[in-house]
């Protein structure tokens, strides 16, 4: 006989109370970041958004947080769980997405690169300081002509008697010029490898991307090198292939399957707050049908994605993460966010256009979501490469 237990009550925010299904310690993280995200952004990120801009303050703010590389082991980094740190992503996200590309870039692509394929001399110089959020990192993968297939790069290092000299650009760069340290990749004779740029070393500068409608709270940048001339142990030594950057990309990917139900779920309680608060025709527009059906459709998404976030954060945990489960969690979440914010910022009528109110803003947030990290389509190749065995890139 099964025990007999007390349904929770319904929470709209948490209807399938997936809270019942996290550790204390989970728990507490969550809230802690959520406090955070309430008192340190949400205030504020609206006015970032409006300016184009993001205070570097922030970063220092979010390495005492401790979410900077928070899932990586010794160096200054907390050794949290895959699924903490998801949930930080979460909370993160639900403030804004450039938020989120901060953390994501930091600790899942600039220090999970040096963490996972540096020497040790490098993970002590760079990993504490870029842990309390004293040194940012960027990472250098994606070039004008050379995007969904990062194996096309024309980046390309050679040796000069032990130096050295790397010269390219690279294109759209979260966070490049304030990075005091550039993770670029570039091709070799050996084949794909990493190097750690200094800001500063010669025949290295950058350029903001100006012009933005989305991540607009998120510094973005191209990178020219110049023949830049680095030391020997300016390579990363674990790793010369592709399989290095995709690596990284696994973990940033991942922190984007929760990060998405973050802004959806975001939205999705602007838009119930509102719909119970806006009058027409005499009655608060949320006794509608058809505007209850639109927030029984996106409770039931973030909900969906929720649980998607946490499956994944629980395999991940588990070790039995595949980088195709992290393309099926992209894909379903990010579209799935598009989804609610779009509903959402309808709900919201005229208002829903403005800055007043976040729903626009992650709404604008998710158009670059759904692109970087690998596109949406790019996830749906790689799913179907999986199902069928057959790769349909080449
Ligand atoms: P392919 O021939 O399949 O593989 C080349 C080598 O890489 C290995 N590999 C992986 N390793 C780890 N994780 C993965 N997910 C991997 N996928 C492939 C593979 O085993 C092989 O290793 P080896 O040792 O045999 O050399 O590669 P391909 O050239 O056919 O490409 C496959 C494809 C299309 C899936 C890949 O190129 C891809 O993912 N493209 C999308 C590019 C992308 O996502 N760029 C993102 C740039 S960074 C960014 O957007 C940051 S946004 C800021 C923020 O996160 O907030
Ligand atoms: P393309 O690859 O040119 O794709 C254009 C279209 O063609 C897309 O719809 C795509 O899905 C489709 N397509 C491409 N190949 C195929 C195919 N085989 N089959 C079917 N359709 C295909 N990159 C970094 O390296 N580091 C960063 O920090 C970083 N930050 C970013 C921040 C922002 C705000 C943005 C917008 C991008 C950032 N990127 C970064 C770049 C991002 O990773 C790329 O934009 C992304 O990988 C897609 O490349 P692309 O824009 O060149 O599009």
């Amino acid at each position: 006989m099964s025990a007999v237990a007390t349904p929770p009550e319904i929470r709209p925010t948490d209807f399938l109370a997936i809270d019942h299904l996290l550790s204390d310690e989970e728990r507490d993280i969550r809230d802690t970041v959520r406090a955070f995200v309430r008192d340190r952004v949400v205030p504020y990120v609206g006015e970032w958004f409006e300016e184009a801009t993001i205070p570097l303050e922030l970063a220092k703010d979010l390495g005492r947080l401790g979410v900077l590389g928070m899932h990586l082991d010794g160096y200054g980094c907390a050794g949290a769980s895959a699924t903490a740190y998801g949930l930080a992503c979460l909370e993160l996200e639900a403030g804004d997405s450039g938020v989120r590309s901060l953390v994501s870039v930091q600790g899942s692509l600039a220090m999970y690169a040096i963490h996972r394929w540096g020497s040790e001399e490098q993970k002590r110089e760079w990993l504490p300081r870029m842990a309390a959020g004293e040194a940012l990192g960027c990472f250098g993968l994606t070039e004008p002509d050379s995007g969904s297939d990062p194996g096309s790069m024309r980046t390309r290092a050679r040796r000069d008697g032990e130096d050295w000299v790397l010269h390219g650009q690279k294109m759209w760069i979260t966070n490049g010029s304030v990075a005091e340290v550039a993770v670029v990749w570039a091709r070799t004779d050996d084949g794909v490898r990493g190097f750690l740029v200094p800001k500063g070393t010669k025949g290295f500068t950058t350029q903001d991307i100006h012009r933005k409608l989305s991540l607009r709270a998120s510094v973005t940048s191209e990178l020219l090198l110049d023949d830049v001339r680095l030391p020997a142990d300016a390579v990363l030594p674990e790793v010369s292939s592709l399989k290095g950057p995709l690596s990284c990309l696994n973990e940033a990917r991942y922190g984007i399957v929760w990060g998405a139900a973050g802004a959806a779920r975001a939205c999705f309680e602007s838009a119930l707050e509102y719909s119970k608060e806006r009058v027409q025709f005499g009655k608060p527009i949320a006794s509608f049908q058809i505007q209850q059906q639109k927030l029984a459709t996106m409770a039931l998404e973030v909900n969906r994605a929720t649980l998607l976030a946490l499956h994944l954060g629980r395999m991940k945990d588990e070790g039995r993460l595949r980088p195709e489960h992290v393309s099926m969690g992209k894909l379903g979440n990010v579209n799935a966010a598009l989804e609610v914010a779009r509903t959402a910022r309808q709900v919201l009528g005229a208002n829903g256009v403005t800055l007043e109110y976040p729903v626009i803003r992650h709404m604008n947030n998710l158009e670059s979501v759904v692109t970087y990290e690998g596109t949406a389509d790019v996830h749906a190749l790689v799913i179907g490469g999986a199902l069928t065995g057959i790769s349909a890139f080449r």
